[in-house]
C-alpha cells in the first residue's frame, strides 16, 4: 500500500523501511507512527522478508513532532501513542535492526532502541532531549535504555538532554557496531540474518525478550520449551545433518 512519510523496499529477502519527512529531519508524526505500524502488519504476512531495516534519509529522525505536541491536554498526550507500533515492532518475528545516520532524537533514538540491532555511521548523534522541553521519554525509553546501557548511563541521557556521538554510542553498548555506511553494513548483516533458521530466530528473540518480563524461574522454563520445540523443525534437521555432512545448511523457514 502507498504510505505518504514512510517507503518500503524489498531487497534480496530484506526489507527496508526509510523514514521519509526529511522538511522536518523526519520527526515522527502521527500518521508516520501509524504508518510504521500498518508497514509492520504488512511484513508479517511477507514470507520473503526474513530481516528488516528501518532507516532515515540524510538522519535518522528528529524525535516526535514537537508542533503536534504543543498544545496537548494530558489526555490528548495519552492517546498519541507510540505504544501499539512500538510494541509491534519489538514483537516483530523477524529480526529489525536500525541503521542511523544523523540524529536520532527523542522518539527517534526510542525507535532503535525496539530494533533487536542498531549500525550507525560517524555522523550519528543520540540523545534524549525531552527533559528540555518540560517532558522525558515516554514511549519506553526510561525502560528499554536502562536495561540496554545500564541505569547510570540512561540517567545521564534522559536527566541531561545532551546528545552523543556514535563513538560514545559504541562505548556505552548502545550501538552494535560504527560502519563507514551505515545503511550498507545494515543491510550485509540483515541478509546474513534472513539466511539464519527463521523459527529459531523466532523463538531466540522471544526468549530474551521475556527473560526481562518474567521470574527467573519461569523465564528459564519458557526457554527449555522454545528450545525442545525446535527439534520439531526440519531445519534442525537440516543444521545438524549439514554439519555431520560438513556442508552449508539450507534453511526453510519449517
Ligand atoms: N519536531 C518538529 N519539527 C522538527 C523537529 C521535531 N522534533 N526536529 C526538527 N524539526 C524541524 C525544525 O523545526 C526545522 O523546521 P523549519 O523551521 O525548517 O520549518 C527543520 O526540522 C530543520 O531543523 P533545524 O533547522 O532545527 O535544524 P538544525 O540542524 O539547526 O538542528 C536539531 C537540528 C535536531 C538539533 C534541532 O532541529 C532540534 O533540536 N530538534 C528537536 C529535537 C528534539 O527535541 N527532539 C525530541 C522531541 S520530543 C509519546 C512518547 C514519546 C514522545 C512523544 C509521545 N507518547 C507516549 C505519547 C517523544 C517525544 C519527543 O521525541
Amino acid at each position: 500500500m502507498p504510505y505518504q512519510y514512510i517507503s518500503l523496499e524489498r531487497c534480496e529477502g530484506i526489507a527496508i523501511i526509510r523514514l521519509q519527512r526529511p522538511e522536518a529531519l523526519n520527526a515522527l508524526n502521527r500518521q508516520m507512527i501509524e504508518e510504521l505500524e500498518q508497514c509492520f502488519m504488512e511484513l508479517e504476512a511477507d514470507k520473503k522478508a526474513g530481516a528488516i531495516i528501518i532507516t532515515g534519509e540524510k538522519h535518522f529522525a528528529a524525535g516526535a513532532d514537537i508542533n503536534d505536541m504543543l498544545e496537548f491536554s494530558p489526555e490528548q498526550a495519552r492517546a498519541f501513542s507510540f505504544r501499539h507500533c512500538f510494541a509491534r515492532i519489538e514483537a516483530f518475528p523477524k529480526p529489525v535492526l536500525a541503521a542511523v545516520s544523523g540524529f536520532a532524537l527523542g522518539g527517534g533514538m526510542e525507535l532503535t532502541l525496539v530494533c533487536d540491532w542498531r549500525i550507525a555511521d560517524k555522523t550519528a548523534r543520540f540523545g534524549l532531549p525531552e527533559i528540555n522541553l518540560g517532558i522525558f521519554p515516554g514511549a519506553g525509553g526510561t525502560l528499554r535504555l536502562p536495561r540496554l546501557i545500564g541505569t547510570a548511563r540512561a540517567k545521564e541521557m534522559i536527566f541531561s538532554g545532551g546528545t552523543i556521538k556514535a563513538e560514545q554510542a559504541l562505548e556505552y553498548g548502545l550501538i552494535n557496531q560504527i560502519a563507514e555506511d551505515a545503511l550498507a553494513e545494515t543491510i550485509k548483516t540483515a541478509q546474513m540474518l534472513a539466511g539464519k533458521p527463521p523459527i529459531a530466530l523466532k523463538l531466540a528473540k522471544q526468549c530474551i525478550s521475556q527473560a526481562f518480563d518474567i521470574d527467573g524461574v519461569k523465564a528459564i522454563e519458557f526457554e527449555s520449551i522454545a528450545w525442545a520445540s525446535c527439534f520439531a523443525t526440519r531445519d534442525q534437521r537440516e543444521g545438524m545433518q549439514a554439519f555431520t555432512e560438513k556442508r552449508k545448511p539450507e534453511f526453510q523457514g519449517i
